[in-house]
């Protein structure tokens, strides 16, 4: 036998004997590596003579490609006794029962803040969103509510530290500066509600320092009373899920709206649990009017040519008459108790034309 033959018998037994891939890495070093066998043989190529150089040179790479197909295929052989023998103890029981998944609920809030942009979407409104800390302007003055108006005193309103003017940032007391903000960036039609959060120092079984509010804004050249009553019973009705809702507009006041009217609807009380449309008795559930003309001119129109309406609401408070909740405290604690009880699967919101979407 050849020299180089037996040199590849003896290389290709190594390869078949190696037991893992840490034997074949070195059977591969020993022969291939740089100061391996089949490496140093090609290093005394440069010393022959040219004839003898081209035929050991080709033997050379011969043996050269067959030592790494043999690795290769070695490898392939001991990556697939590897895997079996894997599988062969990581075995899986079926059987098992799953682990209990925790599965979370859809808050009140959510629901009826859905419920609510739903009904006014069929309505043709759509939603505006503002920020939490507003100033002074947008917040107060542009509503109508001089610098002394009650509703600015330190303890009914968020302030923030002064700033190097003077000024004072509020964490907003209702979405309405939001209003104002559409009315200064778009042009009549306008027709929009604002749902969001609103701060003011206020604590009891009806009132937490932050509460959701939704405000709605209708403004262009004609519209009038008549089409601020027909929305909001059509809201009632979808919001509530009856066919007929009794509406009963009170004379009120409000800085921002003249004439005010705040909203009743009748209800019983059946079992415990009220049941709107029916009954004798009356639940303030909603303020309204038409939109005063010093809002209209701070919001950069004129009251002589543009008229509307507007309306706001406690989204909380419309949770806890239409799902029974009695504490709004509860609404805020993140109690996983009460999310379990009050929350709801997944959100589905009643439409206009009546059923859910
Ligand atoms: C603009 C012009 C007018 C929004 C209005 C009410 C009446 C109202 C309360 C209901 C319960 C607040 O959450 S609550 O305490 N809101 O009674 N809100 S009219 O009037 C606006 C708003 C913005 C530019």
């Amino acid at each position: 036998m050849s020299d180089l033959a037996s040199l590849e018998s003896e290389i290709l037994a190594q390869v078949s004997a190696a037991a893992d891939e840490p034997a074949i890495e070195a059977v591969r070093v020993s022969a291939l590596g740089k100061k391996g066998v089949i490496s140093e043989r090609m290093a005394t190529l440069g010393k022959m003579a040219p004839d003898e150089r081209k035929a050991a040179g080709a033997a050379l790479n011969v043996l050269k490609d067959k030592v790494s197909e043999a690795l290769s295929a070695r490898k392939a052989v001991l990556g697939e006794a590897a895997l079996e023998a894997r599988l062969a103890t990581e075995t899986l029981d079926m059987t098992l029962p799953v682990r209990p998944q925790m599965q979370g609920t859809i808050h009140p809030v959510s629901q009826v803040w859905e419920e609510v942009v739903q009904i006014f979407g069929d309505l043709g409104f759509s939603v505006a969103e503002g920020p939490h800390i507003e100033d002074d302007f947008h917040n107060f003055d542009a509503l109508n509510m001089p610098p002394d108006h009650p509703a600015r005193q330190e303890h009914d309103t968020f302030y923030f530290n002064e700033k190097p003017d003077g000024s004072r940032m509020v964490l907003r007391t209702h979405t309405s500066p939001v209003q104002i903000r559409t009315m200064l960036s778009q042009k009549p039609p306008i027709r929009i509600i604002a749902p969001g959060r609103t701060f003011r120092s206020d604590s009891d079984m009806t009132h937490t320092p932050m509460f959701n509010q939704v405000e709605g804004l209708v403004l262009d050249e004609t519209t009038h009373l008549g089409n601020l009553k027909w929305i909001l019973a059509e809201f009632c009705k979808a919001f509530f899920e009856v066919d007929e809702v009794k509406m009963r507009f009170r004379a009120s006041h409000f800085p921002f709206t003249e004439p005010s009217m705040e909203v009743d609807i009748q209800y019983a009380r059946e079992g415990g649990q009220l049941k709107i449309g029916t009954g004798d008795k009356w639940l303030e559930i909603l303020g309204s009017g038409m939109v005063h003309p010093n809002v209209i001119r701070a919001g950069g129109l004129d009251p002589d040519k543009v008229q509307g309406f507007a309306f706001g609401m406690g989204l909380d408070r419309l949770a806890m008459l239409k799902y029974g909740i009695p504490d709004l405290r509860a609404f805020f604690e993140s109690d996983l108790r009460w999310l379990r009880h009050y929350g709801f699967r997944a959100l589905q919101v009643p439409t206009l034309a009546g059923g859910l979407s």
